[in-house]
């Protein structure tokens, strides 16, 4: 069984987080995600609209995915590789090279980016209707 794992904040859950969900849906038989804690992203500098209980809840809903499991800080990638036994580390390409260590663990793969949609362009375009 091939499985792949990803993690994100996943706010405002929109067409550009399920196109990359997709995606890796089709390369494997087990999607898992890692969802950012709202600790975490506090750690990332972010600060999401939806908690992470509601997040995860959307992201669970996401047919596309097979299991969803916390993201609690940047070091817990390489344990969650072991753990679910996964063959691909997959994340959008702004992150390109910032995860190539996991390489010695299991393929690490950098997909598109979706143009022209992000949580911020969200946010910004509805604080200003
Ligand atoms: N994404 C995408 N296209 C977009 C927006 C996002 O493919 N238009 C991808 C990102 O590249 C990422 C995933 O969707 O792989 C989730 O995006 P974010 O919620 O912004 O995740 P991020 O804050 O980058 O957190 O440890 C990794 C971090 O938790 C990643």
């Amino acid at each position: 069984m091939k499985t792949i794992i990803t993690y994100g904040t996943f706010d405002l859950f929109h067409f550009g987080h399920v196109r990359l969900l997709e995606r890796l849906s089709k390369m494997c038989d087990q999607l898992i995600v890692g969802v950012s804690t709202d600790e975490f992203n506090a750690l990332k500098g972010k600060a999401a609209f939806f908690s992470y209980e509601q997040r995860s809840e959307i992201i669970n809903a996401c047919k596309y995915v097979s299991r969803v499991i916390p993201e609690n800080n940047w070091q817990q990638k390489a344990q969650d590789i072991e753990h679910y036994d996964v063959d691909i580390f997959a994340i959008g390409d702004d992150w390109k090279g910032q995860f190539d260590h996991l390489a010695s663990q299991c393929e690490v793969l950098y997909l598109t980016r979706t143009e022209d949609i992000s949580t911020t362009e969200i946010k910004n375009n509805l604080s200003t209707t």
